[in-house]
């Protein structure tokens, strides 16, 4: 490592160092000031790098929120600080299954199998790595029957989502017309403190705030009970992501319940349905780039935007040779790249820079995020398409290097924007760096 790398990295870890508090990382002090659960699994496989201890705390410490049906919350309030919906709002002391801890009520994408699984490897000490393991599987399991069982109806192997914020990827276009049909009704007055953080143009609009709450206060009616939430709530997807995550993710449970000797039949039989519905949800008519579509339950059909979530099958190993050879040459020839970047190769854009609803600042709707483009370099390399991979890792690595650890980024001047010191992107760019190469 040259001594401009080296910098990046110390760079890269005191963001990390700043966000820490005591046993887990906020994601961001300017907006996050909590603990949010899918960050803190790309959290932790930074950490895994070159700070065990605070990797596996960061993952044990999130599922102390963990609701006593399996639920992991998306959110840990831990401290005082300011952020809408807090604890106050949500009211998760309406739910039997709340825990000791305030969180909220409704869940994130399952990367901690994935993470944990990270954490094991890049450990230096089997015992302690064992340990770990011993630890992180029973809960992970609670997690992914609760996603299995509670939130898939139709017994498809694939979760189905309530809530935008469920999907991470929060004010996607995916999410527009399923929002679109949904009448507001008896809205309490609220106050978003987002939009005092960071410009307003950065972030999702009052509409889909309003449609947010709203569809909280269903939740709140219902009492979190996953049974009337599933028979009333007007938001229900199966969302390509959060389920390619879930795949993965089993596939990961998997190889810890044989170091484990643990039962595997439960997880078995999870991934064999996911890899009976997967391309039917996803991809109902075979088509020869392979591009991926949620499916909406209430409305019966495939959202139809191209967006980063297309083409999330890489991120699995569902697809045949042949088919991810087609999806890849597709991204390259696609316009979900960062266009008039400086460097030589792309990162890639939430949506399409082509599309007409394609804006360079607003948060997931054009924007850079990193999270998706280091899952996207790791479904390359597991295809083996190394040369795009590098090209990747170099073109995330350079955007970093010359804007900083933002939350995302403008696609065509590569500004960062939204939250700044932000912990994930300064974790995987850590794990870039400190990875070995092939
Ligand atoms: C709502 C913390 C989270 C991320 C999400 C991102 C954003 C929250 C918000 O920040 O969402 O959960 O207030 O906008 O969309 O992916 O986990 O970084």
């Amino acid at each position: 490592m040259n001594p401009e790398e080296k910098n990046l990295l110390l760079a890269a870890q005191k963001v990390l160092a700043e966000n820490w508090r005591e046993k887990y990382t906020i994601p961001s002090s300017k907006l996050y000031p909590h603990q949010w659960s899918w960050d803190s699994a790309f959290i932790s496989i930074g950490y895994s790098r070159y700070d065990q201890d605070k990797a596996r705390k960061e993952l044990l410490s999130m599922f102390e929120g963990q609701w006593s049906n399996g639920m992991l919350p998306h959110i840990i309030f831990r401290a005082g600080n300011s952020y809408f919906p807090g604890p106050e709002y949500w009211q998760t002391e309406l739910s039997d299954y709340r825990p000791g801890l305030k969180t909220s009520g409704l869940t994130q994408p399952p990367v901690h199998a994935l993470a944990t699984w990270e954490i094991y490897k890049n450990s230096s000490d089997q015992k302690e790595a064992i340990g770990f393991l011993e630890d992180m599987f029973p809960k992970m399991l609670n997690f992914h029957r609760y996603l299995l069982n509670d939130r898939d109806r139709e017994n498809s192997g694939l979760a189905t989502i309530f809530h935008p914020w469920e999907s991470g990827l929060d004010n996607s276009l995916r999410w527009d017309e399923p929002l679109a049909r949904i009448k507001v009704k008896d809205l309490p007055p609220y106050e978003r403190e987002d939009t005092k953080k960071v410009k307003s143009d950065q972030r999702p609009k009052d509409d889909d705030y309003d449609r947010y709450v709203y569809l909280i206060e269903i939740m709140k009616k219902y009492n979190y009970d996953e049974d009337r939430v599933y028979d009333e709530i007007p938001f229900k997807i199966k969302d390509v992501v959060f389920n390619s995550i879930l795949y993965q993710s089993n596939k990961a449970m998997l190889k810890m319940a044989d170091i484990l000797g643990e039962e595997k039949k439960g997880i078995e039989t999870w991934i064999q349905r996911t890899k009976e519905s997967y391309i039917q949800y996803f991809c109902p008519e075979l088509n020869d780039n392979m591009l991926l579509y949620d499916y909406d339950l209430i409305a019966e059909k495939n959202i139809m935007e191209r967006t980063a979530a297309s083409l999330m099958a890489l991120c699995t190993d569902l697809l045949s040779g042949e088919q991810a050879k087609s999806l890849s040459s597709w991204m390259k020839h696609s316009h979900m790249c960062k266009e008039n970047c400086t460097h030589d190769h792309p990162v890639f854009t939430s949506i399409s820079v082509d599309d007409l609803m394609f804006n360079p600042l607003n948060y997931w709707r054009g924007p850079v995020w990193i999270n998706i483009n280091w899952m996207l370099y790791a479904g390359l390399k597991n295809y083996g398409f190394h040369e795009d991979a590098r090209n990747l890792k170099k073109s995330m690595i350079d955007l970093i290097a010359e804007h900083g650890f933002y939350e995302y980024y403008n696609p065509l001047s590569g500004e960062g924007l939204g939250a700044d010191n932000f912990s994930w992107t300064a974790a995987l760019f850590i794990d870039l760096m400190l990875e070995e190469d092939d």
